[in-house]
């Protein structure tokens, strides 16, 4: 695995937390304690492992959660989070066309692993179903070309070249068409890495970008550089907005957290990793992923997700609003915005109503979702009050105003008003203490906090 040791002591930081039988103030300082031993031997820069570390231990120790949430998991989740921000998030992958031209542009310092991962990244399209080439316009290392055509050949794709010209930008321009012309889809070009600083190396590239006109400019970093990565992923993503980076030498290498988190830092997406010197040797960077493995915990995402879903029905604004007796089309809209963070409206109307939906209904809502924040923006505030004004002619302004079929707006009417009918009967059951409607499968946080809110607000609620 990449980055071993610190996904073992990842690893036991996570487990330590874990086999606690209850996680109190001590349990959380010896796993931030643990967070950062792991963090800085992993070369992460010392401010941000404290910025990441203080975060956790503030929201471990403060953050209000759901009684349905166990604290463990709930800080399992914290840590996930902050980690995967700290690399980068989600990212877009490379936008390759089927069928079209595509041409990949391979730059970085000296050594950095180039020629290699262009071996590597023609494998991985090949095996993708795509047509690949190679270029090298490498005009400067002795042998340049002999290694590329001996990669290419172990890879099976042609490689384009022409060890007599010197001109590396003419070669660029010449072997790129050729290989287009002959019928491939994507061309992997290698440059020359004679430049020991990152300036001339930026200039360079913005030379042979505006000649080739890439998809994608990748620039290789060294990840034994550790956090010193900083400075050149900076130049780069400052002069290119087509630009990501792939990290060599992260097998083996101690200072690999220093320079994910340095390139991240950067806000330059990391695509892929080098992880050994053959050519199958490279694997696409997915920051989620990569956290699961080095915390080492089988179905992370499906923990990750209960917390999630758990909390998002513990917001206590939500509560709130729920409980407050009078659930109005603007209670419908924070409702919307708070499940869309799950994605999940489905599972928001089991929890309103367990069996009582028909499973058609609650795909109709889910599918419906945007449309319904659509109408919900045209009303005003008044008909948002009190929805029961909304008539024929309301009705029809907000048909011209938000371009959403009449049907649509009577439909979300009578959806908001099965919502409502269904709230109140959870408050009442609520009310008799008996903690929800039976057959509310997955009602995480609702219940419990409805019965304290019920102890605050008394016989206050009135529909
Ligand atoms: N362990 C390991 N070695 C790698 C990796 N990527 C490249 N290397 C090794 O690093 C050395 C340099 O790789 P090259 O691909 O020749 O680097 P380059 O950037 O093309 O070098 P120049 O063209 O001279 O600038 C070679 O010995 C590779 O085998 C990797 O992910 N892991
Ligand atoms: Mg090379």
């Amino acid at each position: 695995m990449v980055l071993e040791n610190l996904g073992r002591s990842l690893d036991n930081a996570i487990r330590n937390i874990r086999r606690q039988p209850k996680v109190d103030k001590e349990a959380i300082k010896v796993l931030i304690q643990d967070l950062q031993r792991a963090l800085l031997t992993a070369d992460v820069q010392v401010e941000l492992v404290f910025a990441m570390t203080e975060a956790i231990q503030k929201a471990a120790i403060n953050t209000k959660i759901s009684e349905n949430t166990k604290r463990k998991n709930f800080i399992i989740k914290l840590v996930h989070d902050e980690l995967i921000k700290t690399l980068g998030g989600k990212k877009a992958p490379i936008r390759i066309r089927s069928g079209k031209k595509n041409v990949i542009l391979l730059v970085g310092i000296q050594g950095s692993g180039k020629t290699t991962s262009v071996g590597k990244l023609a494998h991985h399209f090949k095996s993708k179903g795509f047509k690949v080439a190679t270029v090298t316009t490498d005009t400067w290392r002795p042998g340049a070309y002999e290694q590329l055509v001996q990669l290419s050949k172990q890879v099976g794709v042609e490689c384009y070249g022409n060890p007599n010209e010197k001109n590396a930008l003419k070669i660029a321009i010449k072997e790129s068409k050729k290989a287009i012309n002959e019928g491939h889809e994507i061309i992997i070009v290698d440059t020359a890495g004679r430049h020991k600083e990152e300036k001339e190396l930026i200039e360079e590239m913005i030379k042979i970008e505006n000649v080739l006109k890439p998809n994608e400019t990748i620039l290789v970093i060294d990840g034994t550089l550790g956090q010193q990565a900083f400075k050149q992923a900076e130049e780069f993503a400052n002069a290119t907005s087509i630009g990501s980076i792939i990290v060599t030498k992260l097998d083996g290498t101690a200072k690999g957290g220093g320079a994910l988190s340095a390139c991240a830092a950067t806000n330059a997406s990391i695509r892929f990793i080098g992880v050994g010197e053959n050519i199958d040797d490279l694997e696409e960077f997915e920051p989620t992923d990569f956290v699961g493995s080095l915390l080492g915990i089988p179905n992370l995402e499906a923990l990750v997700q209960k917390v999630q879903e758990a909390e998002a029905m513990a917001d206590p604004e939500l509560q709130k609003k729920l409980m407050r007796g009078k659930f109005t089309l603007d209670d419908l809209c924070s409702l919307l915005k708070n499940f869309k963070k799950v994605g999940k409206f489905k599972q928001l109307l089991s929890m309103m109503g367990g069996g009582n939906i028909p499973d058609a209904l609650k795909e109709d809502a889910e599918k419906n979702i945007q449309k319904w924040e659509i109408i919900l923006n045209s009303l005003t505030q008044e008909e948002k009050e009190n929805p029961t004004i909304i008539k024929k002619e309301r009705k029809k302004r907000i048909h011209k105003g938000a371009g959403v079929e009449y049907a649509e707006i009577n439909r979300m009417l009578d959806q908001y008003k099965q919502m409502k009918r269904m709230m109140k009967n959870m408050i009442q059951m609520a009310k008799k203490g008996k903690g929800g409607m039976p057959g509310m499968p997955g009602m995480p946080g609702m219940p419990g906090g409805m019965n304290q809110l019920m102890k605050k607000f008394g016989k206050d609620f009135k529909f």
